[in-house]
């Protein structure tokens, strides 16, 4: 007999367009890059919503907010979370699935009066994205204390002001301590971001590990010169320099091959006028890779060609790395919990890996995780076109739901111990 219980899926897409109006683009799809004042009113209706449900709420050094519905036993939490900051041309689920689902697992559970033996929160944590800020999952890399809060603070962004001036101006530098993290385990609902699920026939996606991630930022510093009458030869030209690295990142995946990806998506040009061979360029190359040994041969290429490349065209080099994780497994009995409650449901599920970087990898540092993956329309993601179905919505979040609830149980021995 099925005893799992279920969500309510209307109530649930309805906050997520709720949701998904702040920040909203004219053609369609969100922006809520983190720490912008649309970002500031996303969190406001999140917090909102938190305390409409009766949650204790708190906000810590680096924004992150964690709401807390009181258990059976004072004991750290399971928590359900994901991030609510977007990219630029993002749609309503990256991120926001995953927090609003945690807060409907709640509402269902307030609903019919279930107190769970171990306390339940849901978190949003700050800039996941890393867009804006780098490195990717700052928020979370704070909160679990593998980042100094100081240091994410002084971090500067694309717009040249830095985290801890944005996160003031937004009014979330809050004053919950970092690093202390207090959490019995950690679920992530999530889009899949990617073509499996959907072209499977999967409604599950039992997520096993997260691949590695190399952000690294190369700047290019050449000579600027008339762009009608220099002669070729004598050239220092950047924006050179920038297009040969550009198509060497698609030649380095390609010679790797496997699941080895990488793409230039963020270059400065500077002066960036038609009639100037730019003095100089700053552009990123994201590279990724479940295996990580082949994502250490791929830096190293990069690295080799950079150094000759800039070489040969008399161009300065230097590097940063602004993100690199490696690849992350989950923990084996919350994934097959996962597994167990969306075949006890009914729904088809696969494991697999995730191919987009997630707080879920950076809290499986601190206690035992795993996430759940519901396919998108077409795979597609960080695009305005982003879909999931509601149908799927709901079935990721009744297994959730229910993940959760067997995860806040108290085994008796636990008790005994706890008594002495
Ligand atoms: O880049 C990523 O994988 C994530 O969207 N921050
Ligand atoms: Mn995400
Ligand atoms: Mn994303």
């Amino acid at each position: 007999m099925d005893t799992n219980l279920r969500v309510n899926a209307k109530r649930l897409s309805n906050k997520i367009s709720e949701l998904a109006k702040i920040g909203a683009l004219p053609g369609g799809g969100v922006s809520r890059l983190a720490l912008t004042f649309d970002d500031q009113q996303g969190r406001n209706l999140v917090l909102n919503w938190m305390k409409e449900l009766g949650l204790s709420i708190t906000i810590d050094g680096i924004g992150n907010v964690v709401a807390t519905k009181k258990g059976k036993y004072n004991m750290p939490p399971v928590m359900m979370g994901s991030h609510i900051d977007t990219v630029t041309v993002a749609g309503p689920y990256d991120g926001c699935l995953g927090v609003l689902a945690g807060l409907e697992v709640i509402e269902t559970l307030n609903e019919l009066n279930i107190e769970t033996d171990m306390p339940l929160a849901v978190a949003f944590f700050t800039n996941e994205e890393g867009s804006r800020f780098q490195p990717d999952m700052m928020g979370s890399l704070v909160y679990t204390g593998e980042l100094p809060l100081k240091k994410a603070l002084a971090t500067f962004g694309i717009y040249k002001s830095n985290v801890e001036d944005s996160l003031n101006r937004i009014g979330y530098n809050g004053s919950a301590p970092c690093g202390t993290p207090n959490v019995a385990a950690f679920f992530e609902l999530h889009i899949e971001q990617g073509p499996v699920l959907e072209r499977e026939g999967y409604t599950i996606g039992v997520v096993e590990s997260v691949q590695g991630i190399s952000w690294t930022e190369i700047t290019l510093e050449g000579k600027s010169c008339h762009a009608g009458y220099y002669p070729m030869d004598l050239r220092n030209d950047a924006g050179f320099v920038c297009g040969q690295i550009t198509q060497y990142a698609r030649i380095i995946a390609k010679e790797i091959g496997g699941n080895q990806v990488a793409t230039v998506g963020h270059i400065e040009y500077h002066p960036n006028l038609v009639n100037v061979a730019p003095d100089k360029v700053v552009m990123t190359v994201d590279m990724r890779n479940p295996n990580e040994e082949e994502l250490q041969e791929a830096e190293n290429k990069l690295d080799s060609y950079l150094v000759k490349v800039c070489r040969d065209e008399g161009i300065k080099l230097s590097t940063k790395k602004l993100a690199r994780f490696q690849p992350t497994f989950f923990n084996k009995e919350k994934v097959n919990l996962v597994e167990e409650k969306a075949k006890e449901l009914g729904y088809k599920s696969r494991r697999l890996h995730s191919t987009a970087g997630h707080d879920a990898q950076i809290l499986s540092k601190v206690c035992p995780t795993a996430m759940i993956f519901i396919p998108c329309v077409d795979g597609i993601s960080h695009n305005i076109n982003e879909y999931a179905y509601e149908q799927d919505i709901e079935a990721g979040a009744n297994v959730l739901l229910n993940v959760v609830l067997e995860s806040a149980k108290v085994k008796s021995s636990d008790l005994q111990e706890m008594s002495v």
